[in-house]
């Protein structure tokens, strides 16, 4: 589809703030208060960068690869040169563990597995260039194909030991969805020890006003998990055992169904891989879709997740809920997703998912995973609901982001109700989905 005349200074402004925050082989999340690579953002900045460059979208993958561990793990965060972000390298400690890479600086903890989706858009953006961009993308698949299989087995084994089709966390970090009040039950039960090593917070320097981050409590909790891993070395078994957090996250379950599927067919198309790699990857998606419909509430229709320390159901009423909806089609999903208790709630500034439904009392609208939109999250879904042959969805998730991005800001997530942009500006992954929209 062409691009409207009108969105066209919106590219612009997005490939600027990619450009200002590439640090040369990787992109910083954002440009003061995230300056290294995250890995869920680095799939997603990929996705728009494939729009630039196919050739600089490939270099930021390849980077985020060098950092994989040897267990398959991909770390959360890839540290540049810079600093100016706690906790930073020493106070993850991870040059002790014995998985870790020798000569990358990374965290020990992992994100959403979003990258085979990536891998899919930068196949696509290159089938679309033709010529070399076409050769180079191709070619990156056969060459990474065992890397990235290697990242999903590791979720399957490490991360599902009793083969539930759900993908245990040991942080919210991992969810990518930080102090979700989906992890509230599961984060009182972690009581830092005496022996947390004292720590000065960076983040609240950077936005405009602290209560838009977490608290210092919930910090505290943070790197109380961050210790408890970081004295086991970060090993995988050693870590079931030891730490304060367990939580079978659906949504992460979900991408790794729906990106196992896309993994299994790029394999396929591109002859990467083994026969027996792709029936693997199919039985994965399988495995992890079947999990995930497992957790669905029969009185709310959500997707809820499941505290592996209490064994209890998680009923927040989160956007996460929606989990199914990336794995396929689903009815009485989607009538909820777009009915008054979410998008067609009639108060919210644009009729797009907010973290939390608007319809909860206990929605903050300024606080972080505790209520705004966050433009990468209406990306998956819109991405989601074109790969399910949903166009309708899609469409509607699209214009109303591109309504919302307009100004320009990039914001890292937005009011709900006003639409105000807030935390970070210029964040990359904002800009990257908003180059993907508008190339559709
Ligand atoms: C901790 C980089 C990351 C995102 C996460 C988001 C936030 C970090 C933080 O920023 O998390 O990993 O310091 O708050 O929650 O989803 O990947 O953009």
């Amino acid at each position: 589809m062409l691009v409207p005349v009108s969105d066209v200074g919106l590219g612009d402004r997005a490939a600027q703030v990619l450009r200002r925050n590439d640090l040369g082989s990787m992109t910083a999340a954002a440009p003061r208060l995230y300056p290294h690579m995250w890995s869920w953002d680095s799939a997603l900045i990929a996705v728009g960068l494939a729009q630039l460059s196919v050739p600089r979208a490939v270099t930021e993958l390849r980077t985020l690869l060098r950092a994989q561990w040897s267990t398959g793990m991909i770390p959360h965060i890839v540290f540049s040169a810079g600093d100016g972000y706690f906790p930073g390298p020493e106070r993850w400690g991870t040059q002790a563990a014995a998985a870790a890479p020798a000569s990358v600086r990374t965290s020990g903890i992992c994100q959403p597995p979003v990258h085979a989706v990536a891998v899919r858009r930068i196949v696509d953006a290159g089938r679309r260039a033709g010529g070399s961009a076409r050769e180079e993308a191709e070619a990156f698949v056969r060459e990474t194909f065992g890397a990235w299989l290697a990242w999903h087995r590791w979720l399957a084994t490490a991360r599902d030991p009793d083969r539930r089709g759900l993908v245990e966390i040991y942080h919210g970090w991992e969810s990518g969805m930080d102090n979700s009040p989906r992890w509230d039950r599961p984060y009182a039960a972690v009581v830092p020890g005496a022996e947390l090593p004292s720590f000065v917070r960076t983040d609240v320097d950077h936005v405009g006003d602290a209560r838009e981050r977490p608290t210092d409590a919930e910090y505290g909790r943070y790197l109380w998990l961050v210790e408890q891993l970081r004295r086991v070395g970060y090993d995988d078994d050693a870590a079931r055992d030891v730490v304060g957090f367990r939580v079978a996250d659906v949504f992460t379950s979900a991408i790794l169904a729906v990106a196992s599927e896309e993994l299994a067919l790029l394999g396929e198309e591109l002859g990467a891989g083994s026969g027996d790699d792709v029936a693997e990857l199919r039985e994965l998606a399988a495995r992890f879709r079947a999990g995930v419909a497992s957790t669905v509430s029969p009185s709310t229709g959500l997707a809820r997740d499941l505290d592996r320390r209490s064994g209890e159901w998680i009923e927040t009423e989160t956007v996460a809920g929606f989990a199914p909806l990336l794995c396929g089609p689903d009815d009485r999903q989607r009538e909820l997703f777009w009915g008054e208790r979410w998008c067609g709630h009639p108060a919210l500034a644009h009729p797009l998912p907010p973290t939390v439904s608007p319809s909860d009392p206990g929605l903050q609208p300024r606080a972080y995973w505790r209520g705004p939109v966050w433009p990468i999250v209406s990306w998956l879904f819109s991405w989601a609901f074109a790969r399910h042959g949903d166009d309708d969805g899609a469409g509607r998730l699209r214009e109303a982001s591109l309504r919302q991005l307009a100004a320009g800001d990039f914001g890292e997530y937005y009011e709900p109700f006003t639409g105000e942009p807030l935390g970070s500006l210029h964040q990359s992954w904002t800009a990257a989905v908003t180059l993907d929209w508008l190339s559709r």
